[in-house]
């Protein structure tokens, strides 16, 4: 391959509107490796999809040459979703929940990004022809784009195509941008000059570790998603374990304290891009609106929203929870009712909140 591809690969990732963008080669990376442990000590909990296995058993996400033994590289590329808006849990009104950052806004992310990448996917013929590879190159291509979903655990790849450092608190930080980046990956099977990964700039500093409300990042750069906030009322169905209820503050859909604390992200700039523009009320919704939600609203509300994935039943549970922990009894009534709500879950949640207050 001639050495100007990932040149015009990257190039083309900012036109496509991502600030970033590297390749990281395909290998047995040391940090994959602690990923069946993870799965083997039940970290990603009821996520089951992340326990996916090949044919003969193996993690799938564990290692990519199981997958997608065409692949060759992984180009990674990241954009910035940070917006002017102060971090939602600055807001002290008691009666309004916590909704997180990357959730504000008109659309799924995975939409958007998805686009972005296969606008890069769709340049790789003509990329390749034009750097001198011939159409015979562009012939034998094969090419994957991801967001989110693919096999892979994408931060790793980040790394090792220089995008950012596995912080801490496991996001990808990037030294000039922070880390409020979604990442997208195109596996391809171009064997492409792999970037340099960057270095580790954590240094001595552990704030997120000491901010985590539920104490889920048990070590550096480790995450139990059971313990996380996120996990807790993006993903996780039912009830939520009653003694995690208290640290889950006002948090409705997602967590950012790790991320609010870190010093990296205190420049971090505003993104140009459209789709991340917040949707009016999204920030900090009222709490009592969100628990007597009806299904119509919801679907009107969050059309496209990745809120979304926690469910009407998950966002009112959240937002029932949120009510018990704002210490305030105005909503002692409310509760009460909710106590016979048709929704099992709900009424469950209620009886705890109702109760936290009085
Ligand atoms: C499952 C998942 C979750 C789960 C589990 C999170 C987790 N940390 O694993 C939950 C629901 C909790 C979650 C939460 C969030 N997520 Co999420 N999530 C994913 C998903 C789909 C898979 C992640 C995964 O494979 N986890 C498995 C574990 C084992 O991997 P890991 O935590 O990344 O750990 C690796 C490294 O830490 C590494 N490592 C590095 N250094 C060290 C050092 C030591 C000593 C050790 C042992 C290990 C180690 O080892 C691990 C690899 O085996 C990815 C997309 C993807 N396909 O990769 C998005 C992704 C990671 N999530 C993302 C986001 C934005 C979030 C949230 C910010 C959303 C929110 N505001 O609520 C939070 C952040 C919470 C946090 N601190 O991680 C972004 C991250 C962007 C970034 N800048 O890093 C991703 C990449 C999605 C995307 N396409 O943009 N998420
Ligand atoms: S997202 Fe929230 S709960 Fe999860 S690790 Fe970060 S601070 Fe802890
Ligand atoms: S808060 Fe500190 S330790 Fe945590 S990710 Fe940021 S720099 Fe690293």
């Amino acid at each position: 391959m001639t050495a100007d591809l990932p040149v015009r690969i990257k190039q083309c990732a900012r036109e496509a509107g991502f600030e970033l963008c590297g390749v990281a080669p395909i290998h047995d990376f040391a940090e994959l490796r602690v990923f069946p442990r993870w799965i083997a000590e039940g970290r990603h909990g009821e996520m089951k999809y992340m326990q996916a296995e090949d044919e003969s058993g193996k993690l799938k996400r564990a290692k990519l040459a199981r997958v997608a033994p065409w692949a060759r590289s992984v180009i990674v590329c990241a954009i910035n979703y940070n917006t002017a808006h102060p971090y939602s849990t600055a807001f002290k009104d008691r009666n309004r929940g916590w909704i997180s950052r990357y959730a504000w806004s008109r659309d799924d992310y995975h939409e958007a990004v998805l686009r972005r990448l296969r606008k890069i996917e769709d340049e790789l013929p003509s990329l390749l022809d034009a750097t001198g590879n011939g159409p015979q190159a562009a012939g034998n291509l094969e090419s994957r784009s991801y967001v989110d979903t693919g096999p892979l655990v994408e931060r790793v790849y980040a790394k090792y195509a220089g995008v950012g450092w596995i912080g801490k608190n496991t996001c990808i930080i990037n030294q000039q941008l922070g880390s409020w980046l979604f990442l997208g990956v195109i596996l391809t099977s171009l064997e492409l000059a792999a970037d340099i990964p960057a270095p580790d700039r954590c240094g001595t500093c552990t704030r997120c570790i000491t901010a985590c409300p539920t104490q889920a990042i048990t070590a550096p750069g480790e995450l139990d998603a059971r313990l996380c906030i996120s996990y807790l009322t993006i993903e996780k169905r039912g009830e939520i374990p009653s003694d995690l209820r208290a640290g889950m503050g006002r948090h409705v859909f997602g967590c950012d304290i790790c991320q609010d604390v870190c010093p990296w992200n205190r420049k971090a700039p505003v993104t140009p891009a459209e789709e991340f523009v917040p949707r009016k009320g999204l920030v900090n919704p009222a709490l009592d609106w969100l628990a007597e939600m009806q299904p119509e609203e919801f679907r009107e509300v969050f059309r496209g929203s990745p809120v979304r994935r926690a469910k009407l039943s998950g966002l009112r549970r959240n937002a029932v929870v949120a009510m018990g922990n704002s210490g305030d009894k105005k909503f002692l009534p409310a509760l009460k009712k909710l106590c016979e709500d048709a929704d099992p879950v709900v009424a469950e949640h209620a009886r705890w909140a109702a109760q936290a207050l009085d």
